[in-house]
């Protein structure tokens, strides 16, 4: 959905969730003054039995003179659109409404409504807005207060921007001008003394996995970034190598993971954690998720959340193996020779598209990858948008090019930051095709079992496969070990057949 489809009607009213957080107001907020400056009718509303009194989101609601309403059940006269929320859930109250819009980044709970923009892939609604917005041609920079406020949804939404996993998450946080000022205020008055209160309780009652060095701890209802100050706490405890810190409020489970073991990223655990039923990441060491509580009634409606905690996690302990490419030896004997297929690439030269010597973040949908622009390095795009940079020498002598532009549908399209400047580059406009040149082998295995491998060229960060993705194994080198995603797999090699 775009934002102009919304622009036949002259009557808009936001609606933020029940008892709401600074996402959900940063990015009405944010929606309201678009909506301002096209000349509409536009209210800002919440609704619920509960009127605002938390220290952090008065502030901003004063400091920037956000004209938030409270009402009781009113009628909607024109365009009713939910945000941070989906009309119809049980965390906002249902308002009379003929007209309705959703823009939310929750799993999907409702689906009679056509207008809905649902990510759930972002940390924050506002993340969602300012993408909205951008595509408008609304400069969010030339006013601080909506910038500041939709920087501020973000770092509430996501642990203090510790557990952002998304691309566009990182974009926005880059390219925004905010009032430092505030954001320093508003930072410092999150906790109220009752919520003190609840992390020192949170931290008595905590269960202890000895096996595997693991804690799951329970706090009473709290503001999310109190689970992430816990969880930071708990971490330091020396028999402590992985915590998981969560709450359950009124629409479900709301969790804090942070993890010093290498074998165990807090990002993908986080995602282990809420498969099916929610959604998770962040980043190697802190990640953070939500349980919808309505998936997880459905799914696990004999257990309690700590009981649901305690077994899903040993259940992870136990669903992978780890292979060290330096030191293990992989026997092939179980696996298939195959030969790699040639399927056009696409590569940028990095100094085509920034000048020499700049420091630059090449953002992808894995992550961000840190480096210094010189004419040696060319970027490769792979068939998912995936970025492994390669020397310019190595590229001539394994690439042929094509004269084509390399056209991908993504959800995110490999982009480059300039770190000097802030500027971004968008990769679609300057990659072109090319296709290896040389023959290449391995052997390989669909995995039955999930496996983490360290690779030869990485020790820190291991590579994980899924069941159904592939173990590989260079035909001529035996400790070049690493994993090949099953659609990737599918659609880059082939079996060698011997007679
Ligand atoms: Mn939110």
């Amino acid at each position: 959905m775009k934002l102009s489809e919304l622009n036949i009607y002259s009557n808009i009213v936001i609606q933020c969730h029940d008892n709401p957080d600074p996402d959900s107001i940063g990015a009405g907020y944010a929606l309201y003054k678009f909506f301002k400056c096209q000349g509409k009718q536009v209210r800002l509303i919440y609704s619920g039995e509960l009127k605002i009194t938390k220290p952090n989101i008065l502030m901003i609601v004063e400091e920037f003179n956000i004209p938030i309403e409270y009402v009781e059940k009113i009628n909607i006269e024109g365009l009713l659109i939910t945000v941070d929320c989906q009309y119809g859930a049980g965390n906002v109250t249902k308002l009379n409404a003929r007209h309705i819009a959703i823009i939310d980044h929750h799993q999907p709970e409702v689906e009679e409504i056509d207008r809905s923009e649902i990510r759930s892939f972002l940390a924050s609604a506002c993340t969602l807005v300012w993408d909205l917005i951008n595509q408008e041609n609304f400069n969010v920079n030339e006013h601080i207060d909506v910038s500041t406020a939709l920087y501020y949804g973000l770092f509430n939404d996501s642990g203090g921007f510790t557990e952002l996993n998304h691309p566009l998450d990182k974009d926005m946080l880059d390219s925004l001008k905010i009032d430092n000022s505030v954001i320093r205020k508003l930072k410092n008055s999150v906790l109220t003394l009752r919520e003190l209160e609840i992390a020192g309780m949170a931290l008595i009652r905590h269960s202890y996995n000895e096996a595997n060095k693991f804690v799951v701890v329970k706090a009473q209802e709290c503001d999310p970034n109190i689970l992430g100050f816990i969880s930071d706490l708990a971490l330091q405890v020396d028999s402590v190598y992985v915590c998981v810190v969560y709450n359950q409020i009124n629409r479900g489970i709301k969790f804090s993971i942070r993890s010093c073991d290498k074998e165990i990223r807090a990002n993908e655990l986080a995602a282990y954690l809420s498969e099916g039923i929610g959604s998770g990441g962040g980043h190697v060491e802190k990640a953070g998720g939500f349980i919808s509580q309505k998936e997880f009634d459905e799914k696990h409606a004999h257990l309690n959340a700590d009981e649901y905690f305690l077994r899903r996690l040993t259940k992870y302990y136990k669903s992978f193996d780890v292979i060290y490419s330096m030191k293990d030896y992989l026997s092939v004997e179980d696996m298939q020779l195959y030969k790699k297929r040639v399927v056009p690439v696409g590569f940028v030269p990095i100094t085509d598209v920034v000048a020499d010597n700049t420091p630059i973040i090449i953002r992808t949908l894995e992550g961000d990858l840190d480096l210094l622009a010189n004419e040696d390095i060319y970027a490769m795009i792979g068939i998912k948008g995936e970025v492994y940079p390669t020397t310019k020498e190595k590229f001539r002598k394994n690439y042929t090019i094509l004269d084509e532009r390399y056209n991908l549908e993504l959800e995110y399209f490999p982009s480059i930051r300039n770190k000097k400047d802030s500027s971004i580059i968008h990769l679609n406009q300057y990659a072109k095709k090319c296709i290896s040149k040389g023959e290449s082998y391995i052997y390989a295995k669909p995995l039955k079992k999930a496996v983490k491998v360290f690779t030869s060229w990485d020790i820190e960060k291991y590579m994980y496969g899924k069941i159904g993705d592939y173990l590989a194994v260079k035909k001529d080198d035996n400790h070049d070990i690493y994993v090949i995603e099953k659609d990737i797999f599918s659609k880059t090699y082939d079996p060698v057949i011997i007679n």
